[in-house]
């Protein structure tokens, strides 16, 4: 059906409550309708162009208009549109899809749980961590470490294991069992430190942690190897590291949220590859079918995955959608796609090199007080004043101003704050980074001007 935009405008306001969104700011401005999209490029209802820098949501690692995918969703709807894993049943997309996962994931997974989102997965990973322990005898061992700023969901235990306060403060989270350590965040919460002494200082916040509590009480630590929803938040190289010989000390569980970082985005295949981890959870959705499916998955290492076969008795945990033969079948095509077209490898060698050159470039901007970036992520902190890393008085709104700007000159960035953050479809070509970085520096240059004037800068 359609309608034009203050049409679709009216219709949504009435009727459409958003995910993360302020309806009464958004009736008064209208949303933006988003109809059509092909390669890296989104168009709206008003026929506007916009590059779209954030990949959908981190998830469409293929880009837009891909038939294959179409066509998969297409013959499996044909085939088997819906039936379960449930009462000793399965569909071959979810037998096959279980075993490209064991393939695709570092060697110690064998065995994938199928759920509807990432979501779905971390609650399905707080379920199994305590009956792991529950099983092997240590009950009392139901505390799951994660991190302030972290982003892991939002279902109850998603919300949870995330550290984002505002989520907490709506609806009594987080649940009994989880606790929160600071992130390893060095532009913002460095201080004098150089990165990798702040790296292990963050990483050791977790150690103090354990000691507090009680090793006997911790079951596991999660983390997502780079902080996507927080705002691109790399860490130093000293961090990952120092948590692997934390966790390793007090045998506690490691589970790396792999749902941004997995299949590609770093130019690795997981970020746990790039960083040097061992988990033993890997949550992973999103790219996993370049997001023309609702899918998740969570990935349980051999030495959990035999206590639960061997000694769990039944597992009293399950969606009506965990496996769905579409899903799947779009998750085999995607991933035939990515391993065929041999896109995560071109990341690594082509793209995310040129990528940080480009990206580096916008250091020099006198907005900027930090341009990083890492496989094809990239984030910028905008500053009153170089080279302090004091963020704007009224912190958040440079970062909204910055964000419309963007989408005036046709390109979607995201603002967390002040940071603005990009993470484009994998399969960007070199021109269109280029536009995408000259998109960003108009956008850069309008608002610099417009701060001058207002005397904020
Ligand atoms: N873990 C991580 C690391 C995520 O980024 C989830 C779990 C939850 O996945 P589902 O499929 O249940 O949404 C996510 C999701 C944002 C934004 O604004 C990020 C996510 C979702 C929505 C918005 O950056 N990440």
């Amino acid at each position: 059906m359609s309608r034009d935009t203050a049409a679709w405008r009216a219709l949504d306001s009435a009727h459409y409550l958003h995910p993360f969104t302020d309806h009464k700011g958004l009736a008064a401005k209208g949303a933006r309708i988003v109809t059509r999209a092909e390669g890296v490029w989104l168009e709206d209802s008003d026929g506007n162009r916009l590059l779209d820098g954030m990949a959908g949501l981190w998830c469409v690692a293929l880009g837009y208009g891909r038939r294959e995918l179409a066509e998969a969703a297409y013959r499996q709807m044909l085939e088997l549109p819906y039936y379960n894993s449930f009462f000793q049943s399965a569909t071959p997309p979810a037998i096959e899809l279980a075993g490209v996962l064991a393939e695709l994931t570092p060697p110690q997974f064998r065995h994938a749980f199928l759920t509807g989102s990432g979501s779905e997965a971390n609650d399905t990973l707080v379920r199994l961590v305590r009956r792991y322990w529950a099983l092997r005898g240590e009950p009392q061992r139901d505390v799951i470490i994660s991190r302030w700023n972290g982003y892991h969901g939002s279902t109850m235990a998603g919300a949870s294991l995330g550290g984002m306060k505002p989520m907490h403060a709506q609806g009594g989270l987080p649940i009994p069992g989880i606790v929160h350590i600071g992130q390893p965040y060095w532009f913002e919460c460095g201080g004098d430190l150089d990165p990798q002494e702040f790296g292990l200082r963050a990483a050791r916040e977790l150690e103090a942690k354990i000691l507090e509590l009680g090793p006997s009480r911790v079951a596991a630590f999660i983390g997502e190897p780079v902080q996507g929803a927080g705002g691109v938040v790399i860490p130093p190289e000293s961090y990952w590291p120092e948590i692997q010989r934390i966790v390793d000390r007090y045998g506690i569980l490691l589970a790396s949220d792999e749902v941004i970082c997995g299949f590609g985005r770093t130019g690795s295949w997981f970020g746990c590859e790039h960083f040097g981890t061992r988990p033993d959870f890997m949550t992973l959705a999103k790219a996993i079918t370049s997001g023309y499916q609702p899918l998740g998955a969570l990935m349980i290492a051999d030495r959990v995955a035999e206590v639960l076969i061997e000694k769990g008795g039944e597992l009293a945990h399950g969606f009506t959608y965990s496996g769905h033969p579409v899903a799947c079948a779009v998750a085999l095509e995607n991933l035939r796609l990515l391993r065929a077209e041999r896109v995560v490898e071109r990341v690594h060698d082509e793209l995310a090199p040129y990528w940080a050159g480009r990206w580096r470039e916008l250091a020099a901007h006198p907005l900027v007080g930090e341009a990083r970036c890492l496989g094809l992520f990239g984030a910028i902190e905008l500053v009153p004043r170089k080279p302090s890393r004091q963020f704007f008085a009224s912190r958040g709104e440079i970062g909204l101003r910055c964000r419309e700007l963007c989408l005036r000159n046709g390109l979607v960035m995201r603002a967390v704050w002040d940071t603005m953050i990009v993470a484009p479809p994998l399969v960007i070509s070199r021109d269109e980074i280029d536009l995408l970085l000259s998109r960003a520096v108009r956008s850069l240059d309008e608002l610099h001007q417009q701060l001058r004037h207002e005397g904020l800068v």
